[in-house]
């Protein structure tokens, strides 16, 4: 299927009348500007400059220039036919110095938010998206229990100045990756592999998350306030007992490490043994403080893992086995749409939360620029079929209110640089010109476009 012979049996008309379609973005990935108006350094900017980390060498410094051409990306959201915008706000704009709120960092944002406003996109900011201030992983960052504080005083910041024109608030974004890909297999900032040390940090993470909430109700009145959450569907390799124990070991770790303590049912039992001595240390009402009510759940949907026994191999002793003759995306990524589908319902059957938003999905394509088009099927491809899937999904009465897609832009894809471009649109990094691909073409028409807006603008 071509963007030329989009799914024509797919149509907005489908999903639920008020349903919020996105795009979404993440702060260091697309903003750049990395010494502007007070920001200081992140864990981001010091990872990328340690030689060997970042995959062609590069980091977020400029990446999209986001923050002097956000009026055009903005524009482009508008003009996609979206309703809502979800973006990240940069702690190291806020905090500078890691005492005094930045009051430039804060102006930004308004403005940002602002534009939005202006174009009918509802804004939905996410409060972490990985790019932690330098300064406070100096002092032990994310596996410090002071953390949570200096989490606290940044999400107070910045719900007072925003709370009367932002009512969604996402507090982390995938608090796994934050942990895991952070401390345990260093592939991200701040590079750490050690078992108990992303253990402690994924708990301070969920901790923060819970003793945020009540902050953002205290500032925003009728705020509504949950966490994106990255899942993956895990599948064991074989129908054997060691398999199909390993499988539910690693989905132990992947989901339900997150799932279970923001539910309210505690770390799960099976990991806490598999684990012993890494074992997070939980103080009194801690478990209390993670299982707040929120209003929805966030899923950032990409791919399932099949799991294999493998006796010796992490605290797990599992490994992720790669199956042969499956569709993949450029980055290697399973394409499974009813992958979506099975961890919504699971969402819904298990847990319960009153609204689950899909907050993230997408994929990576090896994109070409031919004539001033990009024709990018295959995305076009996996967005017309996630959706299909998650309208059937809603038909079963799953409820989900919401569809984010990743990402508006190509952006800088953390530790793989500017290799992997995951956009709607298409970015020339040298030039900074912007190209709606094929693929956003198909979302905006499946949209419908906005009233008034009837052709794609001039960025
Ligand atoms: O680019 C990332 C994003 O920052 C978090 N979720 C997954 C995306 C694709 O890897």
């Amino acid at each position: 299927m071509t963007n030329n012979a989009p799914d024509t049996a797919l149509s907005r008309d489908g999903f639920p009348a008020g349903f919020t379609w996105g795009t979404s973005t993440s702060s260091y990935q697309i903003e750049g500007a990395r010494h502007e108006d007070g920001r200081v350094d992140s864990i981001w900017d010091t990872f990328s400059a340690r030689p060997g980390r970042i995959r062609d060498g590069s980091s977020g410094a400029i990446a999209c220039d986001h923050y002097h051409r956000w009026p055009g990306d903005l524009d482009i959201a508008r003009a996609l036919g979206t309703n809502a915008y979800r973006f990240s706000i940069a702690w190291p704009r806020i905090f500078g110095d890691g005492v005094t709120a930045n009051a430039k960092g804060l102006d930004f944002y308004e403005r940002l938010v602002d534009g939005m406003l202006e174009r009918d996109l509802q804004p939905w900011p996410t409060l972490y998206h990985w790019d932690l201030p330098q300064a406070l992983q100096d002092r032990g960052g994310w596996m410090a229990r002071d953390i949570v504080h200096r989490f606290t005083d940044y999400v107070d910041a910045v719900t007072r100045r925003l709370g009367d024109r932002v009512a969604q608030w996402i507090t982390h974004n995938e608090p796994w990756c934050t942990a895991m890909h952070g401390h345990m297999d260093g592939m991200h900032a701040p590079g750490i592999r050690d078992v108990a040390s992303a253990l402690q940090a994924s708990h301070h993470v969920l901790l923060s998350h819970g003793l945020a909430v009540p902050v953002i109700r205290a500032n925003v009145p009728g705020a509504r306030v949950g966490a994106a959450l990255s899942l993956h569907p895990i599948r064991p390799a074989s129908d054997s007992p060691a398999d199909t124990a390993a499988a539910h070991r690693h989905d132990g770790l992947r989901n339900r490490w997150f799932l279970d303590p923001l539910f309210g049912k505690g770390y799960p039992v099976d990991v806490l043994d598999a684990v012993r001595d890494a074992a997070p240390r939980i103080e009194a009402g801690d478990l209390e403080a993670i299982a707040v009510r929120t209003d929805f759940t966030g899923l950032n949907y990409y791919f399932p893992e099949v799991i294999a026994a493998a006796p010796g191999e992490g605290p797990l002793h599992a490994r992720v086995v790669h199956r042969e003759g499956v569709e993949r995306t450029a980055f290697g990524w399973e394409v499974a749409p009813e992958g979506m589908a099975q961890l919504l319902e699971r969402i819904h059957a298990q847990y319960g939360p009153p609204a689950i938003y899909v907050t993230e999905n997408g994929s990576c394509y090896d994109d070409v620029v031919q004539d001033g088009r990009v024709h990018d099927a295959q995305r076009t491809s996996y967005l017309v079929r996630h959706l299909a899937a998650l309208r059937d999904t809603i038909e079963r009465g799953v409820p989900v209110a919401g569809y984010f897609a990743w990402s508006l832009l190509d952006n800088f894809e953390w530790a793989e640089g500017y290799t992997r471009r995951f956009g709607l649109t298409h970015v020339d990094f040298s030039t900074q010109e912007r190209i709606l691909k094929d693929s956003g073409k198909w979302y905006q028409a499946f949209l419908g476009g906005p009233a008034g807006v009837s052709k794609f603008p001039q960025v």
